[in-house]
């Protein structure tokens, strides 16, 4: 399970020629600051083996998603120093949107977003809002004695004056939810999508303008998606998450997006499967801006 073999591509069709591609997946296989469970750095690796099984046709997009012109790089060396790896995710990313490309990152630890949202800032301003799947508010300022731990990723999201918009939250500290509090934040936790019906109206409310999606896999519930560092029971299902997605998209333009975390479980394909899949879904909808009307969602 290796990219330097001779899976080059995601899904079972090769790469399309340079100038088709509207999109482009990024492995940034990045385990730096893993704090529990181990294998993040293997991840992107699984997701692209996995995309292999895939079913060209997404009946929510209404279209085979590769066919809008997606390519796959190879891996960025992500040796240490981090900072230097950071460094590199960055400056891989900056091609394709220097190129008109929407940049998809497979992580590796969620610490890869930092380098996403520095590409973007850089070019555009601070002028989107980042959405975050996420069991967690990665707010801290620093953990483990690092400001670029996987725990501090929408914290330095904040560091480059951006809006951070949390769903399925459903772990976090004191420090946190103090900090969430004096900046006025509103999470959409993981108990709200779960007890209040009109949770899919407030995640969207108010949202306006570009977005950028990071998408932790272990916002699902862990027992949807049991393979990554730090799981959390409460989380959500398949069809939450891809409901969230798909209102998202049909409002907002993508502007990146992400899909991190995902630590493989040796002999267990279901979970890399679905992380693909959602990186596939994910992907149809951003290029599509939304589901196709008549389809009827998931969820
Ligand atoms: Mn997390």
């Amino acid at each position: 399970m290796s990219l330097d073999g001779p899976i080059t591509s995601f899904s079972e069709l090769p790469n399309p020629p340079e100038e088709a591609a509207r999109a482009a997946i990024i492995p940034a296989p990045l385990e730096a600051t893993v704090s529990y469970g181990h294998g993040t750095s293997l991840g992107p690796a699984a997701i692209i083996f996995a995309s292999q099984q895939l079913e060209l046709y997404d009946n929510v997009v209404d279209c085979q998603v590769m066919d809008l012109g997606v390519i796959t790089r190879p891996a960025v060396n992500v040796s240490p120093p981090l900072e230097t790896a950071l460094t590199r995710i960055e400056a891989a990313v900056g091609r394709e949107l220097d190129a008109g490309r929407l940049p998809v990152l497979l992580g590796g630890e969620h610490t890869v977003t930092v380098a996403a949202l520095r590409a973007l800032v850089k070019r555009r301003g601070a002028d989107f809002t980042v959405l975050s799947l996420d069991a967690h508010l990665d707010l801290r300022d620093s953990y483990e004695g690092s400001p670029y731990s996987h725990a501090c990723a929408m914290r330095r999201a904040l560091d480059l004056g951006l809006e951070v918009r949390h769903f399925g939250a459903r772990s976090c500290s004191l420090a946190e939810m103090e900090l969430i509090r004096a900046r006025g934040m509103e999470p959409l936790w993981a108990r709200e999508v779960h007890n209040d019906p009109d949770w899919l109206q407030k995640a969207v409310a108010g949202l306006e303008g570009p977005v950028y999606l990071t998408l932790d896999v272990d916002g699902f519930d862990a027992s949807v998606m049991p393979a990554t560092g730090t799981p959390e029971p409460g989380g959500l299902s398949w069809p939450q998450v891809t409901a969230w997605l798909e209102a998202v998209c049909a409002r907002c333009p993508v502007i990146g997006l992400d899909v991190v975390e995902l630590a493989p479980l040796m002999g267990m394909t279901a979970w890399d499967f679905t992380a693909a899949k959602l990186v596939h879904r994910a992907l149809g909808l951003a290029l599509l801006g939304g589901p196709k009307p008549s389809h009827g969602s998931e969820r």
